[in-house]
């Protein structure tokens, strides 16, 4: 406690907290303003801080294998934490630009390690989050993060709904109330900070409370809400749209092999579903009639249709493959997704033959098969990928939430009411798990439907899951 107590003096005196009237960022003007890049000038304070972080996650017996620090200011600290105890540490990048060839994580990362975040300050939580997801992608588990300063603002509470408990050495209140003892600041001053720090909880509904703060804080936005986002494309706004209207985010995977099966299916389960999704090489009885079936099919009952056609050629042939051949794909199927593998070509050609028509794409940045090679730095390059091409992509095949940009669709396949896999690799979670611990969007379902005696029913009863699981997430305060 005397640590502590003598910490924040020593904070206090490097000007490493101020107190006045600041501008920040968001254009909210703060009575108290935190600049701890300081410390890195005062070496025994900079032990001091590296101690009582290491020490903050002992006492709360967080278990971990590896150690990363959100850049920058919290780089030093992991390092002096990681030097000292011999723990193996890894450093986030935060510039890399370029397609899959720099890593956004250096160091040797072990899949399935526990990765603990080590931070300065946290606020809303967001940078904890951002370096948290890189983290994830990468395949390491991020369960606990330790910070110096707790502004108190709604960040604990928010990592906590994505997964991550925050352990803090110092809160903003315990720093008011040693500062106040200790004389160095008066009382109304502890008290505007008080008040500043109730008012501008990133906790609050932007509705409730509408300062910037608030706002970019919410995570947790409805399918409706992202729809309205301008950066969203038209296409993923109609199908965010359509998802709220019809209460579902089921994609039923229409994998038979016999047209007339097909357009039952589309009839009988359209009303349940957002999309579906056709193998449209499987049919053996393919015409042209199929297509237009289908199409007013889609109409009829407000899905999209989405061909699984995983394009992943150079540009030239899959503009090709896409708007000829038998099957004319981009004369019918509103969604096509491409793999990344043959670089931003593929998008390209794609995207020549798709823009005119208004279709979209999305890119498989991972696979729900066991052994897949679309793990860590190329999903990582899908990702950047679909940013530079966001006129055209709009969302992902993934298992999990793998870009916090709202206007990004997820979507997962390998979904079954229980968890397990097929006899050749097909590896499958829950609706529950899918969409609410992993943060995707939609549910794509094949043979859980398909091979249920009544089709109908199950594909309500996945409907059901997957939306109870989506209001559940909503059920956060964001909303
Ligand atoms: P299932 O019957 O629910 O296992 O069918 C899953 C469908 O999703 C099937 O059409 C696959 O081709 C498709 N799929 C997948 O399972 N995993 C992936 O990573 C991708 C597509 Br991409």
């Amino acid at each position: 406690m005397e640590n502590i107590d003598d910490l924040i003096i020593k904070l206090y005196e490097v000007q490493a907290v101020k107190f006045g009237t600041f501008k920040l960022k968001s254009g909210i003007i703060s009575p108290i303003y935190f600049d701890l890049r300081v410390i890195v000038s005062h070496p025994s304070l900079l032990n001091q801080v590296s101690s009582l972080l290491f020490q903050c996650a002992q006492d709360a017996g967080v278990q971990f294998d590896t150690v990363c620090g959100v850049p920058y200011t919290a780089l030093p600290l992991a390092t002096i934490i990681c030097s000292r105890h011999e723990l193996p540490m890894l450093i986030r990048r935060k510039e890399a630009k370029d397609y899959g060839t720099k890593r956004l994580v250096e160091g040797t990362v072990r899949q399935g390690d526990r990765c603990l975040v080590i931070e300065d300050v946290v606020t809303s939580g967001s940078s904890v989050l951002e370096t948290a997801e890189v983290l994830q992608r990468e395949g390491l588990s991020v369960t606990d993060a330790v910070v110096l300063m707790d502004r108190e603002q709604g960040g604990r509470e928010r990592l906590a709904r994505e997964g991550v408990t925050l352990h803090s050495v110092v809160s903003i209140s315990k720093l008011l109330e040693v500062l106040t003892a200790a004389g160095r600041i008066e009382a109304d001053t502890a008290e505007s900070v008080r008040a500043f720090v109730r008012e501008n909880s990133t906790l609050a509904s932007p509705r409730q409370n509408g300062s910037p703060a608030a706002k970019r804080a919410c995570a947790q936005l409805s399918y409706t809400a992202r729809a309205e986002l301008p950066e969203t494309h038209p296409l993923a706004a109609r199908l965010l749209r359509l998802m709220e209207e019809k209460r579902s985010n089921l994609c039923v995977s229409a994998d038979v092999t016999d047209s007339a099966e097909l357009l039952q299916l589309a009839d009988a389960l359209g009303p349940l579903v957002c999309l579906l999704k056709t193998h449209v090489d499987v049919l053996r009885d393919f015409t042209p009639d199929v297509a237009d079936t289908l199409t007013a099919l889609a109409a009829k009952h407000r899905f999209l249709i989405f061909e699984d056609r995983k394009f992943a050629d150079i540009g030239n042939t899959v503009k090709h493959q896409y708007e000829g051949g038998l099957y004319r794909i981009s004369s019918w199927s509103h969604i096509v997704n491409a793999h990344a593998v043959p670089g931003p070509g593929v998008v390209q050609g794609l995207r020549d033959v798709g823009r005119p028509l208004d279709r979209g794409c999305l890119l498989i940045a991972q696979m729900s098969s066991k052994g897949s090679l679309a793990t860590g730095d190329y999903t990582q390059a899908v990702v950047r990928m679909a940013e530079e091409h966001s006129d055209f992509v709009f969302g992902f095949i993934s298992g999990q939430k793998i870009s916090s940009k709202p206007q990004f669709v997820h979507m997962t396949p390998g979904v079954q009411m229980q968890s397990g896999g097929d006899d050749l690799g097909q590896q499958y979670s829950t609706p529950s798990d899918v969409i609410g611990r992993k943060g995707s969007d939609v549910i794509i379902v094949g043979r859980g439907i398909l091979a249920a005696a009544d089709r109908v029913k199950a594909a309500e009863q996945y409907r059901q899951a997957g939306w109870e699981a989506y209001l559940n997430r909503l059920s956060a305060p964001c909303q």
